[in-house]
């Protein structure tokens, strides 16, 4: 059976996304950041990215991992792309070329939006969103998002969904990444393919039913 190590508030939510997407039973380990605790090492803290259980899965320290049949994976993109592939169907490339466009909409989130997004979420995080310092992180993020915005946007101007006429694993990642930007609604407004496309991948009743896993997980 799946195993898939991680809380949901994590980038393991693409995983559990892609898993009910799939119909698939998991089990799932809920380890925690270590960041998100006072005393990761405590005794009594959960499990968390510097256990060593954990570290014996992921010796990176990084959320998530899953494990399928003894293979052990650690990128949660990469993760989604193999659950794809193993278990077919229209969420993952039917032709070579198809492969081809997955794999690379799905790096192009993991190096040209991923490292911006995440500072928007950082900031949220950790409460700087309206300090000076907070701010500027946020001002030079979204500066550098418009280039990926506008790609996706002409993409979308051609097919409905990233690949093609149909939902696929490179949505679901790419969703799951621009997800990470959400609170920067002028970005979406000046962008409104890219919205709609957004809200159609999130109207999911996959996504729905992490998303409601995820809102019970204490923040
Ligand atoms: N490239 C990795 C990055 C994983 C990552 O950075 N995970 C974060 C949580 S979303 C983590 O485990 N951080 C450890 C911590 O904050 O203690 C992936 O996409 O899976």
């Amino acid at each position: 059976m799946l195993t898939i190590y991680g809380v949901y508030r994590s980038r393991a939510s693409r995983n559990y996304w892609m898993a009910g997407e799939l119909g698939l039973d998991f089990r799932s380990v809920p380890v925690i950041q270590a960041r998100r605790l006072a005393d990761p090492s405590s005794p009594d803290a959960p499990v968390n990215t510097r256990s060593p259980e954990f570290l014996a899965v992921n010796p990176m320290g990084l959320i998530p991992a899953i494990e399928d049949d003894g293979l052990v994976l650690t990128e949660s993109l990469v993760n989604n792309l193999y659950l794809a592939r193993k278990h077919g169907g229209p969420l993952a490339g039917q032709t070579i070329a198809e492969e081809g466009l997955i794999g690379n909409w799905t790096m192009w989130a993991a190096t040209e939006i991923e490292p911006h997004a995440v500072k928007i979420v950082l900031a949220y995080d950790n409460g700087i969103e309206e300090t000076p310092d907070g701010k500027a992180v946020i001002v030079a993020a979204v500066t550098a998002l418009g280039k990926g915005f506008a790609r996706l946007a002409a993409q979308l101007e051609n097919t409905p969904y990233v690949i093609g006429d149909r939902f696929t694993v490179a949505d679901l990642n790419l969703a799951e990444v621009f997800r990470y930007t959400q609170s920067q609604t002028a970005l979406f407004e000046t962008y409104p393919a890219v919205k709609a496309w957004l809200e159609k991948c999130q109207s999911r009743p996959a996504f729905r039913a992490m998303m409601e896993t995820r809102q019970l997980e204490v923040e």
